[in-house]
Order: structure tokens, then C-alpha cells, then sequence
């Protein structure tokens, strides 16, 4: 038996949310970074995953040397709490030269914006001490299909990614895949899209994968096949647990908060697959439902990491002998029955 590692555990500014949905305001007051980086530290978490504007708010107005200069306080915040940096993603989906997509703009000045912003997004990679940089392709796909030109789209993505490559001889980039929402159809919805652009790259080995179990949902698939997939190439470099109900709008919910099975079947893969041994963080990013007070603020947090490590203690404690004679006799009825039992605690 290989040992057992432990895992570390990271979550993100934007996941201690207000409440807004599209049809009604926030629900909790804003609160200011250091209070949510003080609550971080309280839940015991180990890291912090940011946008380029949640580590430099309002990004686009600020000079380069201002850009530094925060970036550096930020760091010693950091440092100062125990707290790493995990990863940082441009925000590529609300100013105004992103609204008809970012690197796939039909206008070159929005897709120049686009490209400027991840190079700035790299320097604060740089400055704040990660080599990663998470890539959620939000407005990078079409409303209607003859908006764009598809594969325009395709030659633009990989002419994004290289500049990228280039600026920075380190930085690894971490395709976060979403099949829709905000778009129709996106470009890359899946892992294997993801890992197929990474082909048409300058520096394939530098560009990754970062699986969000929401996503993999929406698109109709198991998350974790999609980390068996991933992590086959050794490309699973980030990775975003949280739960979903269906084919709807990204819910964000708690970890094993739809489907218990499923989110056992997600620690199952990583443990076959020794995530984390590399370094790899487990992020949740899950959001307080709209009706949470203020004084339940962090609960989502906290139990989505609870389950995870319940589920845990239950991949390790899966009778694999029991289930390797159950698939030898070709019975799966009884097989997921013991799976059903041992998840009810039987
Ligand atoms: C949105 C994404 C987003 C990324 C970070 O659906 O999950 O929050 O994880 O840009
Ligand atoms: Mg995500």
C-alpha cells in the first residue's frame, strides 16, 4: 500500500460572495481582503487562488510600478499570514473591450486588450511568487453560431497561448474548461480540448489543465474521468471541487452537495492518481447559497473540506478486494450496492 499523503487546501477571494444573482442584489455586506484573509487563516486553509484584480484591484488604471509595488505588499500579507499563492487568472470577462470575447474578439484593439492583460496577469504571477496561471475561458465561444469563425477562433486561442509562453520561460498555463455560461457554446469545453490546443502550442509541456467539477457536470460528463484523463498526461495541475445539480446554471455548491457518489468517485481518482504529491493544491470554488446570514458566512467552506475528508476516509477504507471479486464475477449489482452501503456507513 503506498502511503498515504495529505492534502492542502485553497480557495479564492471571490468565494466569499455577497449573494448577487442576476435577478437581486447581495444579500451580505462587502467585506474588505484583509477580513477574508483573516478568515482564511481561522478555517486553517493553506492557500489563496487569485484574479489579477482581486491581487491588484482596478488593474487597468494602475502603472506598472504601482502594479509591483502592490503586488510585493500583497506577497508579505501573504507570507506574513502563511498563506501561499496558489494561482493568479486575467479576468478577461468585464471590462469593456472583453464583451464579444477576449484572445477571440472579432475587434484586434479588444484582443490586443486581451493579450496586454494576461502578460500583466504573468508579472503578477511573477511578483507574487507562482508559475501558474489559470486560464477560465469565459467569453471565449459564441452566442450565435455565425458570430465568429470557428476556426478563426482556434488559430487566435493558440496565438494567445504562445505570446504567453513567451513572456515568461517558466509560467505554466492552466486551462480551466466550461462548456456554457456565460456563452453558448464555448470554445474549449472540455479536458480534451484543453489538452488537445496544448498540441498546437510552442511549449505543450507548459500548458495544463484545471478541472472544476461544475464544469465537467454542465458538460455532461463524470469529474472524474475528466482527472483520470487529466492526470494520465500529468496535466491535472489545478482543480476546482465543488457540486451541481443538473444541466443549469453554474451553481457552485458545496462539495458532494448534489451527489455524494460522485464527489467519492472525484477523491477516488485523485488518490489513484497521488494529486497534490507534486504540489498541487485542492481548491473549492463554491459560493454561500443567496439566503446564508453573515454569520454563517464561512460554512461552505469549511464543509465542503469536512466532506472531502470524510470521503477520504472512505476511499481508503473501500474494500478493494471485496470490489475487484464483485468485477471478477461480473457483478456490478452487488458492487454498487456495496458502494451505496459503504457510503451510508454499512
Ligand atoms: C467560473 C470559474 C471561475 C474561475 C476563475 O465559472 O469557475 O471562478 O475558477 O476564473
Ligand atoms: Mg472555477
Amino acid at each position: 500500500m503506498p502511503k498515504p499523503h495529505s492534502y492542502r487546501f485553497c480557495f479564492g477571494p471571490w468565494n466569499l460572495s455577497e449573494g448577487q444573482d442576476p435577478y437581486g442584489p447581495t444579500t451580505r455586506p462587502a467585506q474588505s481582503f484583509d477580513w477574508k484573509l483573516e478568515q482564511m487563516k481561522a478555517l486553517g486553509y493553506d492557500a489563496m487562488m487569485f484574479h489579477d484584480d482581486d491581487a491588484v484591484p482596478d488593474i487597468d488604471g494602475k502603472s506598472d510600478t504601482q502594479l509591483r509595488k502592490e503586488t510585493k505588499e500583497l506577497k508579505k500579507k501573504l507570507s506574513d499570514a502563511g498563506i501561499a499563492p496558489e494561482m493568479v487568472a486575467p479576468r478577461l470577462w468585464f471590462s469593456p473591450n472583453t464583451i464579444d470575447g477576449a484572445y477571440t474578439s472579432n475587434d484586434p484593439k479588444c484582443r490586443q486588450y486581451a493579450i496586454d492583460r494576461s502578460l500583466r496577469c504573468i508579472d503578477i504571477a511573477n511578483y507574487l511568487g507562482t508559475d501558474l496561471v489559470v486560464l477560465w475561458l469565459a467569453r471565449e465561444g459564441t452566442y450565435l453560431r455565425e458570430a465568429k469563425n470557428g476556426r478563426r477562433s482556434v488559430d487566435l486561442l493558440v496565438a494567445a497561448l504562445d505570446k504567453m509562453l513567451a513572456h515568461d520561460k517558466k509560467i505554466r498555463l492552466s486551462i480551466e474548461p466550461k462548456p456554457n455560461e456565460p456563452m453558448d457554446h464555448a470554445y474549449l469545453p472540455t479536458i480534451g480540448h484543453a489538452l488537445a490546443i496544448a498540441q498546437l502550442t510552442r511549449d505543450a509541456k507548459r500548458v495544463g489543465c484545471l478541472i472544476e467539477s461544475a464544469h465537467a457536470i454542465l458538460a455532461g460528463l463524470d469529474p472524474a474521468d475528466e482527472i483520470d484523463f487529466a492526470m494520465a498526461f500529468g496535466k491535472l495541475w489545478s482543480l476546482h471541487l465543488n457540486d451541481q445539480n443538473g444541466l443549469k446554471f453554474d451553481q457552485d455548491k458545496p462539495f458532494g452537495s448534489a451527489n455524494l457518489r460522485v464527489a467519492f468517485n472525484q477523491v477516488r481518482a485523485l488518490e489513484r492518481n497521488g494529486y497534490g504529491k507534486k504540489g498541487e493544491f485542492v481548491c473549492f470554488d463554491v459560493h454561500p447559497f443567496r439566503p446564508t446570514k453573515v454569520e454563517h458566512w464561512l460554512a461552505h467552506l469549511d464543509n465542503s473540506r469536512r466532506t472531502f475528508l470524510l470521503l477520504l476516509e472512505k476511499a481508503r477504507s473501500f474494500n478493494e478486494r471485496q470490489a475487484q471479486a464483485l468485477i471478477a464475477d461480473r457483478n456490478y449489482a452487488a458492487l454498487d450496492q456495496m458502494v451505496l452501503e459503504h457510503l451510508m456507513g454499512k
